[in-house]
């Protein structure tokens, strides 16, 4: 699938070095050092009511990510996917009576113009669901050859061609503990009873009839009366969750990738759960980091399409915001804070980009270059500022630190201000 336009990304002067990120599965920082291109998986929108904030908060961390690797020299192999076929998509269409397809299209076309407006890094690799569904239940199919993938008894599946009702099928995590290098809870570091309670909040299903264990997760979903589905050599039928994300990373990206990413509420079971599908399929680990961004709140509670307490990035477009005032919201917090968004934070960012745009606007620095030899002596080093910019994002992507580094910059007057907004640019992603 298409993606959306790729920014310019300046280069600047030296480099940073590959940084330092926290990995959810050890909760420790290591370096998200590639060995020579970085790839990167961030799971993709469910594509209705988007994008609200949350969403642009964690695409926004993994652009950050990307910018400290491209500064550090490295290239950058970049994947996502788009859930356009799944049960809170389906219920929206049914609710407002739209196409399913036409409503996931719509809601694509408005990410990606939120996202490049936004300014943050395509992926090279933009893949919906609906795409790979050969591959996806290629793969279904060799879960289950491998005995690690079983039937469940569904009486409301569809009936075959041949008369025989079709099944859903389950990945079997015990069995894929044994055969491959994964073990359940690895990825999100939980213990079973915090796993059981998410397991079941985040669409699992621990009291269906009929599973070898309450946490293992649906692979592959019969056809229903009224549901789409494809027909293919596991039945009729559509992918479930985890596996989607599983096939289109391998696909794309091979095993053992850098770092896999996405917001904290997709530790577990969703980043768990595909770790332990593609392991099963590969004999690899999935990745070597898992990175997780905080959630953004609003009105007290997560942002969040089941809640409806959302802020559109398209609605702030819509009234005038400039885009690059919302980037700095976002990055004024650290990407892995929970955090609440308000009218005070859209305001102070606005209030830093006037600042930083008197301060740092190239056509600003060339009118100071201008200016007669009466301006006040030169205070500042603009290489100095850049290194201190990198040192923070260095530092578990430091975006609030990065920030102070720019404006304490603000209150010298700079040997090279235009090296400073170049900086700004590559790094921060914000053109003044
Ligand atoms: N399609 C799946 C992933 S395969 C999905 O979770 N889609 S989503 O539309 O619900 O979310 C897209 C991305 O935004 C995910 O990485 C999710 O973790 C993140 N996200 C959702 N809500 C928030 C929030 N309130 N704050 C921060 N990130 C959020
Ligand atoms: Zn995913």
């Amino acid at each position: 699938m298409r993606a959306w336009q790729h920014p310019v990304v300046p280069s600047v002067p030296g480099h940073s070095d590959a940084p330092l990120l926290h990995d959810t599965a050890t909760d420790v920082l290591v370096y998200a050092q590639p060995a020579d291109v970085a790839r990167l998986y961030v799971c993709g929108i469910t594509p209705y009511d988007a994008t609200h904030l949350g969403h642009a908060n964690t695409y926004l961390a993994f652009d950050t990510l990307q910018r400290v690797w491209l500064d550090a020299g490295y290239k950058v192999h970049y994947a996502q996917n788009v859930t356009d076929v799944d049960d809170p998509l389906l219920e929206r269409a049914a609710a407002t009576g739209v196409d399913w397809r036409e409503l996931a299209e719509s809601q694509v076309e408005l990410f990606r113009t939120d996202m490049a407006a936004l300014r943050i890094l395509p992926p090279n690799d933009y893949v919906a669901v609906t795409e790979v569904i050969d591959e996806i239940s290629a793969a279904v199919c060799a879960l289950a050859d491998a005995g690690l993938a079983y039937a469940v008894d569904t009486p409301d599946a569809l009936l075959t061609e041949s008369g025989e009702r079709g099944a859903d099928l389950y990945f079997d995590n015990a069995a894929a503990e044994e055969a491959a290098p994964w073990r359940l809870g690895d990825e999100s570091n939980l213990d079973r009873s915090a796993m059981l309670e998410l397991f079941a909040a985040r669409g699992g299903d621990p009291d269906r009839a009929g599973k070898r264990d309450a946490l293992d997760p649906l692979l592959w979903r019969a056809a229903r009366e009224g549901e789409p589905s494809w027909p293919t050599r596991v039945g009729a039928g559509r992918p479930g969750w985890h596996i989607e994300c599983s096939v289109i990373a391998l696909k794309e990206l091979g095993t053992d990738f850098t770092v896999q990413g996405g917001g904290s509420d997709l530790v577990f079971p969703h980043h768990d759960m595909s770790a332990g599908h593609a392991a099963a399929l590969s004999g690899h680990p999935l990745a070597g980091v898992y990175s997780h961004a905080g959630m953004v709140a609003y009105q007290g509670e997560k942002m969040s399409k089941s809640l409806g307490n959302l802020v559109l990035v398209s609605g702030l477009r819509a009234e005038g915001v400039d885009p690059r005032a919302i980037r700095l919201a976002l990055l004024s917090e650290h990407y892995r804070s929970d955090w609440e968004w308000t009218n005070a934070t859209l305001e102070a960012a606005q209030a830093r980009l006037a600042r930083w745009g008197v301060a740092f606007a190239t056509d600003q620095a060339s009118t100071d270059a201008a200016t007669d030899a009466a301006e006040p002596a030169i205070t500042g080093s603009a290489n100095a500022v850049v290194q201190q910019l990198r040192d923070a994002l260095h530092n578990d992507l430091d975006t609030p630190g990065a920030l102070a580094v720019i404006d304490a910059a603000t209150a010298t007057l700079s040997d090279d201000p235009a090296l400073i907004a170049q900086a700004i640019d590559a790094l921060l992603g914000v053109q003044l």
